[in-house]
């Protein structure tokens, strides 16, 4: 970090000490797994500088946006509607998830066997160790897996900042009624702490933004089915990381400038790992930053990850918004079903995620399917055993791996790994 941001998370009430501490481990994590990566596409560099700030200036643009009355709205999940979020003005962003911190304490408020991603939201605000989760104004969880529902009753006795929307489980006709209600509930939270009205002029605004930014990460994916890959999976799963707290109008032109330098890579047959080497998608439960534990292990083995069927990927962007609206009525409807073309695996049943899952398998040209399920993740867990038959049932090799945030299982994972890769993409045309 260029600047000395002690005060500001001085006043934050961050623990100073194990925030240094965490600081010096990401950096030393992001130099070994990121900045040690042959032939980068320089527009990466914007990433490496959003990373070296994470902490730092984005903090600082955050305060400084709240100071002006614009609302800041932590969420965790890819069904909480950012167009209201900024319909009002307000600033959203994906609170820290991805790392083993704090486990002890949050032990104390939840049960040891829970999915690390939880473990580490009540973590990251237990040991003070998240400025983000300091700056809202409301954290917005929701009902999607049993976990998150329960922990974020303990998050609100902790922050009692915690407003929970109710997702149905079944797209039926009730579930869809439900859904639409609690989106309508949600916008009138958002414009009472804002005191700012939500209008079909500014739903029009906020959607723009929130769909370039989903038709950017869109051309970013697409891009990525060419052979050599122009981009790593490593470096992909860092844009889509960032996407999710990074002003998003600057966000959305660094991923533009990104895809304009990997377009003439493709034109010019230019990529970041040989043409033919072995191509592999990830499906399952999503990789909050910094967890980039499995894709280094597959890109360190000599495969490259062309693509993730996850909420850090595809299943977050893959739908644009319906912008035909004249009201803000018309505008929620809109919205309420958009939101419900996620394929959570919370949902019952949920057969559209084999499709996407084996629609992107074949359209990157993956030579196999990685199922990724967090450990003590019972949604995705589950449906791993559906993603296998469907996979089988295209002829693509498929592995399955739980795991967490730890790296105690790095050395077994690259074992298992490594075997993968050698029985898959043999015989292909390269
Ligand atoms: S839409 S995947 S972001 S809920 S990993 S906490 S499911 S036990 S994160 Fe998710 Fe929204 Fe669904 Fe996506 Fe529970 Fe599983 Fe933990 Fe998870």
């Amino acid at each position: 970090m260029a600047k000395d941001y002690t005060a500001m998370w001085e006043k934050l009430g961050l623990n100073l000490k194990a925030h240094d501490g965490l600081m010096a481990v990401l950096g030393d994590a992001y130099k070994g797994m990121y900045l040690s990566q042959q032939n980068r596409p320089k527009g990466m560099g914007y990433f490496d500088f959003v990373i070296s700030e994470v902490h730092g200036l984005r903090i600082e643009e955050i305060i400084d946006a709240k100071e002006k009355g614009h609302p800041i709205i932590g969420t965790f999940c890819v069904y909480v509607p950012e167009e209201l979020v900024l319909a009002v003005d307000g600033v959203c962003i994906g609170l820290c998830a991805g790392a083993e911190v704090g486990f002890d304490e949050a032990e104390k408020y939840i049960p040891r066997n829970t999915c690390a991603l939880i473990k580490a939201f009540m973590g990251f605000k237990l040991a003070g160790l998240c400025p983000y989760v300091q700056t809202t104004d409301l954290i917005v969880g929701e009902t999607t897996c049993d976990g998150k529902k329960k922990a974020y009753e303990a998050l609100d006795d902790i922050t009692k900042k915690v407003y929970v929307m109710e997702l149905p489980h079944m797209k039926s006709a009730e579930g869809r009624r439900l859904w639409e209600a609690e989106v309508r509930r949600f916008a009138s939270k958002l414009e009472e702490i804002s005191g700012r009205k939500i209008t079909a002029e500014n739903l029009a605004a906020a959607s723009e933004i929130v769909n370039n930014k989903r038709k950017a990460l869109q051309r970013l994916a697409a891009l990525r089915a060419a052979d050599p890959a122009p981009i790593s999976g490593l470096d992909a799963l860092l844009v889509n990381q960032v996407s999710f707290y990074d002003d998003p109008i600057r966000f959305t032109q660094s991923v533009n400038a990104l895809c304009d330098e990997l377009e003439s890579r493709v034109k010019d047959g230019e990529g970041v790992a040989a043409k033919g080497a072995k191509r592999v998608l990830i499906s399952g439960s999503p990789m909050a930053i910094p967890n980039w534990k499995l894709h280094a292990i597959i890109e360190g083995s000599g495969a490259v990850v062309v693509g993730e069927e996850s909420c850090v990927g595809e299943r977050g962007f893959r739908t644009l918004l319906d912008t035909a609206f004249a009201t803000a009525d018309e505008a929620m409807k809109k919205i309420a079903e958009r939101y419900l073309t996620v394929d959570c695996a919370c949902f019952t049943p949920n057969n559209e995620r084999m499709d996407n899952m084996t629609g992107m398998a074949d359209r990157l040209k993956a030579d196999g399917i990685i199922h990724y399920a967090l450990q003590f993740c019972t949604p995705y867990m589950m449906e791993a055993f559906k993603a296998k038959k469907a996979s089988d049932a295209v002829g693509k090799p498929f592995l399955r791996i739980e795991s967490d945030y730890s790296m105690e299982d790095f050395g077994q994972l690259k074992t298992r790994i490594e075997a993968f890769l050698e029985i898959i993409g043999d015989g292909k045309d390269r």
